[in-house]
């Protein structure tokens, strides 16, 4: 089973990554815009929340290409969220999928302009899609404006600015992860349930299962830094490069984080099995979004 897992992902990444290379190369854009879009869009993302968005659409037994310009929008918003996150005014990084980050390259106004580009074409994307019924194109229209927007990864990435350098208790941790990450997760699996016509239900099921799976997912994010940094003498839990760091395996210990990401996991896995869905990839995935390793 997990061969027929692993080759179900990499046929879709196969895929997804054409259809988001077709996009790009239609647009009649500045020759500079579409190069600064196509650098970051390219380069080695996971590609998990298109990923999740397919296996949802494949549990309703239903064909996972449907989905394939709702998940390019998908990666185009998060491809956008990590662009503007690297920027001198945000986050500061010269590193992001293994390479300079987009304004290294193109320069801050070239880059703010990718990922404007990307957040705009997107909802263009869903909105031209001819698979999909108009009732469909816009609820994946609001909701996905709902999931990224002041609602959404937007309130979390204000929260986490916010709490720089604050001693926050797992309340205030969890708000932002929800927020930042969770959301668009959240959107990834409910757009896979609508389009495989999902009873109302169905899709409040799969929101607490989706909840579950974007925590594990943070958790696990934290986990790799400690454990990427064990070798780092003298550098404490939660913290990074002498700023304080409000992550799980600093608020719970590392054996206290990985409790809890055992708990989320459990919780998703119970929730899928209670559905009576095709749902081994979803359980598949699941499990990999908890052992991770980068
Ligand atoms: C700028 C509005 C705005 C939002 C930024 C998602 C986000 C919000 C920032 C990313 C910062 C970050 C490191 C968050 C932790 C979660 C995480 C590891 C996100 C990266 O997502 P992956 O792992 O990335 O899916 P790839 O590169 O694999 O697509």
């Amino acid at each position: 089973m997990t061969v027929q897992y692993e080759s179900f992902v990499e046929k879709y990444k196969t895929l997804l990554d054409k259809e988001l290379a077709a996009a790009v190369n239609v647009l009649e854009a500045p020759k500079v815009l579409k190069e600064s879009i196509t650098y970051s869009l390219t380069a080695k993302g996971k590609r998990i929340r298109p990923i999740l968005l397919f296996a949802t659409i494949d549990a309703f037994n239903e064909k996972p290409e449907l989905g394939m310009k709702t998940a390019c929008a998908l990666e185009m918003i998060h491809t956008y969220s990590l662009i503007h996150d690297d920027l001198p005014s945000m986050d500061d990084d010269d590193l992001r999928r293994g390479i300079p980050t987009n304004h290294k390259v193109f320069g801050e106004g070239f880059a703010i302009l990718a990922g404007d580009g990307l957040l705009t074409y997107s909802f263009q994307l869903i909105a031209e899609d001819s698979n999909l019924t108009d009732k469909q194109k816009l609820w994946l229209i609001a909701q996905l404006a709902k999931s990224a927007g002041p609602e959404g990864m937007v309130a979390g990435q204000v929260a986490d600015i916010q709490a720089e350098n604050k001693a926050l208790q797992l309340a205030d941790l969890e708000y932002i992860h929800h927020h930042k990450t969770g959301k668009l997760l959240t959107f990834s699996v409910l757009a896979g349930a609508l389009i495989g016509g999902a009873s109302d239900e169905q899709l409040q099921s799969l929101e607490r299962f989706s909840q579950h799976i974007g925590l594990a997912f943070q958790i696990r994010d934290d986990i790799l830094d400690v454990i990427g940094d064990q070798n780092v003498i003298g550098k404490p839990i939660g913290s990074d490069d002498g700023k304080l760091k409000c992550t799980y395996p600093a608020l719970l210990t590392l054996d206290g984080a990985k409790d809890h990401l055992h708990k989320q996991i459990t919780e998703a896995k119970t929730i899928l099995q209670q559905l009576n869905l095709n749902s081994g990839l979803l359980l598949y995935l699941t499990d990999l979004i908890a052992g991770r390793n980068n």
